[in-house]
């Protein structure tokens, strides 16, 4: 990692360095890591201004990150808050999505390069982007930086933005709830934003490798660069690799037609972690069209968000005490029990009944579980899945804990245990950043992101990454009113 993003040493005058002042430095150096992060392209003769997740690997625009980054810019810089958002919806598709990845020209370094999804027909000019979404964060980021813009700033930003954000929703409703449910399906891994999460396992057993085609296969082992760039044994096997660039093979071949896609995709979940950020996102889109006197817009997105709440509460199961996603693949409807941190999402959509909070709250504070030293772990603790350094099979991951903390403190006002959980929790998160600097996750039980120069203790995922930056400058302005 470059010493200049390494967190700043204490002051040499002898004396202990306030609190205030600490942040305040940390708060710089989290500016610097997202200039460093910021790509400016000229694309249809519009120049954008988007930060990368990450320099070392991850080189184009991801949707869930910049929408973290957003919020975190919002208090730095708004008018990078506003442009980050106006990249990320610059891409989207006429049937309203909002993809997971808008491509930088001319970077070739991640794989799958933009060419591997076959999205030609669907692009914008010279707006090149992937073919599936993420966890639908986008709304939440507009609605927070609305509300935190300085007066009279975001008027331009949010006409732009708007529509664009009320077209994705529609295509969220229309095409990942067809059963008009509350839930929404996602069809691939990565659109979960936790690609190799345990609760993925079981789906994985009905994508059949042979069917995944040879010339696929090939490429896949040819090209992929993640485990190359980072360590392997951190990274999804190359067998998960075959499964994801294989959906992405099937979906080209269905011309990224979505009725068919959800119907017949072999990996499809109603996935809990998509569906409360779903619910959560609706409440937002209705509060900031409420906020800009739109109040008979509002009514269809709070809508949504009730229902949406109410089917997360029906996913309880009582016997294994969680909320649990359910496989919908070519007709199954089976739920996943796997204890992993999406099950504490629901808080965050406000879908935790009466009756259930006391037991996701005993769950979430085990230390044997998900409350180590530094929670919350993507996995638990005690779970035969849990890898200590696996991508989103172990490690505890900034983008969660943000989540997670917004979902305790929105329980704050009916419940002691959540608030005081959620303070610690921002302690915790603020602490473990600030001791390591922004990696991509960090180690659950020490809070440790570079645990030592052996080869096998390499960095937790990759350095100089933009969420944890962004997501530190929230928490600091949010909670400890950093100014
Ligand atoms: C990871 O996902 C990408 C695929 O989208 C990858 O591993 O190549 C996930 O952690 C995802 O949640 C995140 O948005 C992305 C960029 O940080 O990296």
């Amino acid at each position: 990692m470059n010493d200049h993003y390494k967190t700043p040493k204490p002051s040499n005058s002898g004396l202990p360095q306030s609190r205030e002042q600490k942040l305040l430095e940390m708060l710089k150096v989290a500016d610097h890591a997202l200039k460093h992060n910021l790509y400016v392209t000229t694309l249809n003769e519009k120049t954008y201004r988007r930060t990368v997740p990450s320099k070392e690997f991850y080189v184009h625009q991801w949707n869930w990150d910049s929408a973290a980054v957003a919020m975190g810019l919002i208090h730095l810089d708004p008018e990078r808050a506003y442009d980050e958002l106006r990249a990320l919806v610059s891409g989207q598709w006429d049937n309203g999505l909002i993809a997971h990845i808008t491509y930088n020209p001319g970077e070739t370094r991640y794989y799958p390069q933009a060419e591997k999804w076959h999205t030609e027909q669907f692009r914008r000019g010279e707006i090149v982007t992937s073919g599936i979404t993420q966890p639908p964060l986008l709304s939440i980021a507009v609605d927070y930086v609305y509300k935190h813009s300085p007066d009279g700033a975001a008027g331009d930003f949010l006409d732009e933005v708007l529509p664009a954000v009320m077209k994705y929703h529609d295509y969220l409703k229309r095409y990942r709830d067809p059963e008009d449910g509350g839930l929404l399906t996602i069809v691939h891994p990565w659109e979960s934003g936790t690609d190799n999460s345990p609760r993925w396992d079981s789906s994985y057993t009905h994508i059949n490798l042979t069917d995944v085609p040879q010339a696929v296969r090939e490429d896949v082992d040819a090209n992929r660069t993640d485990d190359k760039l980072g360590k392997a044994l951190h990274r999804p096997t190359q067998e998960d690799y075959y499964r994801f660039m294989g959906l992405v093979a099937l979906f080209a071949k269905l011309g990224w037609d979505y009725e068919k896609i959800v119907a017949q995709s072999p990996f499809a979940v109603k996935d809990i972690l998509f569906s409360s950020l779903w619910a959560r996102a609706n409440e937002a889109l209705a509060d900031t069209l409420t906020r800009v006197g739109r109040t008979d817009e509002a009514t269809k997105y709070h809508k949504w968000a009730q229902q949406t709440q109410e089917a997360l509460a029906h996913t309880w199961d009582e016997e294994h005490q969680q909320y649990c996603d359910i496989d919908v693949a070519q007709g199954r409807r089976e739920p996943i029990i796997e204890p992993t941190n999406a099950m504490f999402l629901p808080l965050l959509a406000g879908a935790v009944t009466d009756e259930q909070l006391p037991k996701v709250l005993t769950r979430l504070s085990d230390p044997e579980q998900f409350w180590p030293a530094y929670p919350v772990p993507s996995t638990a603790l005690n779970s035969p899945k849990f890898e200590l350094t696996r991508y989103w099979r172990g490690p505890t991951w900034p983008i969660t804990n943000l989540l997670i903390i917004e979902g305790l403190m929105r329980y704050a006002p009916q419940s002691a245990q959540a608030r005081q959980m959620g303070e610690e929790l921002v302690d915790r998160t603020l602490d473990m950043i600030e001791k390591n600097g922004f990696y991509e996750y960090y180690d659950p039980t020490k809070g440790e992101a570079r645990p030592g120069r052996e080869d096998n203790a390499r960095q937790f995922g990759f350095a100089t990454f933009s969420w944890p930056a962004a997501i530190f400058i929230q928490l600091a302005k949010q909670y400890r009113k950093a100014h």
